[in-house]
C-alpha cells in the first residue's frame, strides 16, 4: 500500500487507486506494520520526547501512520487506560467509567455517513470512501473538558478540510454540522432525556477547515475504540471536549449557525464557540485551572488551550465574552 504524505496528493490523485486506503487492510494487523506503526507512535515527535507514549497490543493496528506535530513540549502522553476509561459520551450514559462498559459491543461496521446541505456532492458514503485516499497521521492534542479536567491524547486521523474540500461545499455553506448515530437499542443512555438526540455539533466554516482540526479514526496506533467515539470523531483541540462529537453519521453543510445539544440543553451554560478561555468562567465553575488526568498538582489552563498561535486570529473582532 503506497501513502503519501498529505501534502504531496493532488486532488487529482484522491481517486488514485494506489491511494485507496481499504478498511479490511486498515483493520487487519500484520506484526510487520504493527511494529512500524508502534514505532511512529511512541517515537520522539519534533523536538520533544514525549514519555509514556506506548500503546496497548489489543491487536487492531492501523498501518503507516504519519508522524504529526506536536505542541506540547514537556507534556506526558495520557495512558492508553486513562483515555478508554474515564470518557464523556452520554450515549452510554453520564458517568465516566460508562463508555467503556456499554460501548463494548457497538456496531461500527459497517458504517455510512451522509453528507447534506449546500454542497455540491451530497449522498450517502461508506466509511471506506471518507477515508479513501487520505494519509491517516498522529496528532498529539491537549484535550481539555469543560468540566475541568485535561489529557495529552495521540489521536490519529486527517484534516477535515480534506473531507470538506471532496464535499464541494457551496458560497451559502457558512457552517458545517455533524450528527452522532442515534440508536437506542445499542445505546442505552439515549433513553434518558439528558440531552436532545441525536447529539449535534456545529463549527464555523474556518474553524471547520483549519489545518488542526481533525477528523479521527484512531487512537494511538490502534483503530479508535468505541468509548472515544468509532469509528469517526472531531478534534479541534482549541475548544472544549464537547466539540469534538463522536460517531459521526452525518455532516451537513448549513448557512446559519447550528444550535449544538449543549448549548440547546442550557445555553447559559455551553456556547456556541467554545473557545477554551481560562478568563470566561461557566457559571457554576471556574475555568481558570485544570487537572490533567494522572496529576496531583493542577495546572493552570491556557487561552485556546495553548493553540492561540494558530487560531487566535480566526476570531479577532469576536467579543470571546459573549461569544463563549
Ligand atoms: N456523541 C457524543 N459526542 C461527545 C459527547 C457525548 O456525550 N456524545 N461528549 C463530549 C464531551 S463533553 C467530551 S469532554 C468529549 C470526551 O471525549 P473522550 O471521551 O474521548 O475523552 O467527547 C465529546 N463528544
Ligand atoms: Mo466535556
Amino acid at each position: 500500500m503506497l501513502i503519501k504524505p498529505a501534502s504531496d496528493i493532488r486532488s487529482s490523485e484522491i481517486t488514485d487507486k494506489k491511494l485507496y486506503l481499504n478498511r479490511r487492510e486498515f483493520l487487519r494487523a500484520t506484526s510487520a506494520t504493527a511494529a512500524t506503526a508502534a514505532v511512529a507512535a511512541t517515537g520522539v515527535l519534533g523536538a520533544c520526547a514525549l514519555l509514556e507514549a506506548k500503546g496497548a497490543p489489543h491487536g487492531r493496528k492501523l498501518p503507516n501512520i504519519k508522524k504529526g506535530f506536536a505542541l506540547n513540549v514537556g507534556d506526558k502522553l495520557n495512558a492508553w487506560e486513562d483515555i478508554t476509561s474515564y470518557n464523556n459520551y452520554y450515549e452510554f450514559g453520564t458517568d465516566k467509567s460508562d463508555p467503556a462498559e456499554y460501548a463494548k459491543n457497538f456496531k461500527t461496521e459497517p458504517w455510512k455517513v451522509t453528507v447534506e446541505g449546500e454542497c455540491a456532492k451530497k449522498g450517502v458514503m461508506d466509511l471506506e470512501d471518507v477515508l479513501k485516499g487520505e494519509t491517516l497521521e498522529e496528532r498529539v492534542y491537549r484535550h481539555r473538558c469543560v468540566e475541568a479536567w485535561s489529557m495529552i491524547i495521540p489521536w490519529v486521523g486527517f484534516p477535515l478540510a480534506n473531507f470538506i474540500k471532496r464535499c464541494e461545499p457551496t458560497s451559502k455553506a457558512k457552517y458545517v454540522e455533524f450528527y452522532t448515530l442515534y440508536d437506542p437499542k445499542q445505546m442505552p443512555g439515549t433513553r434518558v432525556p439528558v440531552l436532545r438526540w441525536p447529539y449535534v455539533e456545529g463549527l464555523r466554516m474556518d474553524e471547520a477547515l483549519h489545518p488542526l482540526t481533525l477528523l479521527v479514526a484512531g487512537l494511538y496506533d490502534e483503530v479508535l475504540p468505541s468509548q472515544d467515539g468509532a469509528p469517526l470523531r472531531l478534534a479541534i483541540p482549541w475548544k472544549y471536549g464537547f466539540k469534538h462529537i463522536k460517531s459521526i453519521v452525518k455532516v451537513r453543510f448549513v448557512e446559519r449557525q447550528p444550535l449544538n445539544s449543549w448549548q440547546q440543553q442550557a445555553p447559559d451554560e455551553y456556547g456556541f464557540y467554545a473557545n477554551v478561555n481560562p478568563g470566561v468562567d461557566h457559571p457554576r465553575w471556574s475555568q481558570s485551572n485544570e487537572r490533567r488526568i494522572g496529576e496531583f498538582l493542577r495546572r493552570r489552563t491556557l487561552m485556546f488551550n495553548g493553540y492561540g498561535d494558530q487560531v487566535a486570529s480566526l476570531y479577532t473582532g469576536l467579543d470571546l465574552r459573549k461569544n463563549y
